[in-house]
């Protein structure tokens, strides 16, 4: 997969890639990221790529000049089509299902903003959709590309052991993790679940996936409202259910 990121700070992106999973993706070439600065297409000796916002008001606005060269001349590295995407606060909550889109796609152009944010125009003329990763108040949309790279990354095939990329479709899948635990058996005073030491992997796995729908249900109940449940996690949040009643635990 190919993915471009306009951004007025490309190391920001390029040096944050190097590491981990999303770092032996890019070194084994089944993801390339290239990176298109604004600044590269202003005609004026200052390199301005920032104006006054229209209507009066504090900070600055990009400008639409720089920014659409910029979408447009890294549109032009990726496969026709492509989307384009901008990170933003007024996007649609990014998710996992936009990252398994999207990592179905040859290629993905990604638009990081910074001041206050772009010229509207750009959106209407270079982008085709908008995605927000949360409801907080950000410098620039950089961090937010490289949570849809890193998403989008392990999902390309041959990036993550397959062993992890299985086991996370099953019916699992959608809920909160697990507990987990790793040596050594006691760690100040706490013990390991009983379970996990049997060798019973069955046993196990009902474990695991208990804890992920109880912990889901505690945590989460919006992940679980209105969702189509696998028929042996709808088992284990009604036993749940049961065993919470009969403490009179509904109060609170
Ligand atoms: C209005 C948050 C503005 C922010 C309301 C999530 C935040 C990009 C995201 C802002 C950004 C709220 C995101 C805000 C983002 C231009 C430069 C826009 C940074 C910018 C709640 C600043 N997901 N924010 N404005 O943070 O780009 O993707």
């Amino acid at each position: 997969m190919q993915i471009e990121v306009v951004t007025l700070f490309p190391p920001m992106i390029v040096e944050a890639l190097r590491f981990g999973v999303v770092g032996r993706a890019l070194a084994s070439g089944r993801l390339t990221v290239g990176t298109e600065d604004p600044r590269d297409h202003t005609h004026d000796p200052h390199r301005t790529v920032d104006d006054r916002p229209y209507g009066g008001g504090p900070g600055m606005v990009l400008k639409p000049g720089p920014m659409l060269a910029a979408i447009r001349a890294a549109a032009a590295r990726l496969p026709a089509g492509s989307p384009r995407v901008c990170l933003s606060a007024q996007g649609e909550r990014f998710t996992q299902a936009h990252a398994r889109e999207l990592a179905g796609r040859a290629g993905l152009l990604l638009v990081a903003g910074r001041y206050e944010g772009m010229d509207e125009r750009v959106i209407e003329l270079g982008i085709d959709r908008e995605l927000s990763i949360g409801d907080y108040v950000l410098s620039g949309g950089e961090l937010p590309a490289l949570t849809v790279i890193d998403a989008v990354a392990r999902l390309l095939p041959g990036v993550l052991g397959d062993e992890r990329s299985s086991a996370f479709d099953s019916f699992s899948d959608g809920l909160l993790d697990w507990p987990h635990y790793t040596r050594p058996e006691v760690f100040e005073g706490l013990e390991v679940p009983k379970v996990l030491l049997s060798g019973k992997h069955a046993d196990i796995d009902r474990w695991r996936l208990a804890q992920a729908v109880w912990r889901t249900w505690r945590r989460r109940p919006e992940l679980i409202l209105g969702r189509e449940l696998a028929p042996e996690v709808q088992r284990l949040l009604n036993e749940f259910l049961a065993a919470e009643a009969d403490r009179g635990e509904d109060r609170g």
